[in-house]
């Protein structure tokens, strides 16, 4: 972690209908970034709350020396993906942190995760529920739903990974700059979106453990929210290797990035994913 402290980090934190326990939130993220001793920020994007959450960021932004607190507001609810994307507009930093704004995952952990960066040289870094080392309570039938679709995913897209929807995440800030002005997902599969882009793309990608304090597993996702998840995982897949949509959009915007390692040859791909996927379903 000493290695990025001459660096800035922007963490962006989506929140919908917090208000209870945002402040609180904001406060433990502020006292764990100062003890880290680094330069931050802390892009918090209100996502249409019903609630006071918006009111209560607000006034702790007022509170503190400019730039420390960022408040962005959707004045309805787009989803966490548009609430990402957005806040993603507004960063200064070198490395970006995703870090879900209820607090489920301590934002204390994200050391660990700039370890993994440094030691692997990857360039982004997220957390994994199915990480060996990852301490949850994870009920068995999430477990068996996310073990195949991430089988689904790695077929697709040759995904390495295990587990894309995990609230913290670290990049480097030039995958984003990349990767964002592509997504499209607002609310299911956004961050497949994103790390798909970002793998077709050449960067590295590797997973941490983490450790979640609890979840509302039965609260916000439910059958439909796999299904759409499932619909937008195909329409990725369409856009991707079907259309080429994300690369004409790379090719309409000026782009000085470039990632370490070439892209991935389209057609060669393509062919590849369409095997994978025949074996699979035909058997
Ligand atoms: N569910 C949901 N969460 C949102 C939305 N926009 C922002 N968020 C924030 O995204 C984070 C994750 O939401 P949560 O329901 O806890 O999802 P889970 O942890 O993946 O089960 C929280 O900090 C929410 O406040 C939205 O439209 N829906
Ligand atoms: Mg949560």
């Amino acid at each position: 972690m000493n290695n990025v402290c001459g660096k800035k980090i922007s963490v962006i934190m989506p929140a919908y209908n917090e208000a209870s326990n945002i402040k609180a939130n904001i406060e433990e993220t502020i006292r764990t970034f100062d003890d880290f001793k680094c330069d931050y920020e802390i892009i918090v994007v209100d996502d249409g709350s019903n609630d006071d959450t918006y009111k209560k960021v607000k006034e702790i932004a007022d509170a503190l020396r400019k730039g420390q607190v960022l408040i962005k507001r959707n004045h309805e609810n787009f989803g966490k993906g548009r609430a990402l994307k957005k806040g993603a507009r507004y960063i200064n930093g070198d490395y970006v942190i995703f870090l879900d704004a209820d607090m489920d995952l301590h934002p204390g952990q994200i050391a660990t995760f700039f370890d993994i960066m440094e030691l692997t040289e990857a360039d982004i870094v997220i957390g994994s529920k199915l990480h060996p080392n990852s301490h949850i309570q994870y009920p068995l039938s999430r477990r068996i739903i996310s073990t195949v679709y991430y089988a689904m995913i790695k077929l697709m897209f040759g995904l390495p990974i295990h587990d894309t929807q995990t609230g913290l995440k670290l990049f480097k800030a030039e995958v984003l700059r990349r990767v964002m002005p592509k997504i499209l997902i607002k609310d299911f599969a956004y961050d497949l979106e994103i790390l798909a882009n970002a793998h077709k793309d050449g960067f590295k990608i590797e997973e941490a453990p983490v450790i979640l304090i609890s979840q509302r597993f039965n609260g916000r996702i439910g059958m439909g929210d796999i299904w759409r998840t499932w619909w937008d995982t195909l329409a990725i897949f369409y856009r991707m290797y079907v259309i080429g949509y994300y690369d004409k959009i790379d090719q309409g915007v000026k782009n000085t990035l470039k990632p370490r390692r070439s892209g991935l040859r389209k057609k060669r791909d393509l062919r590849e994913r369409i095997v994978s996927l025949n074996r699979l379903l035909i058997g």
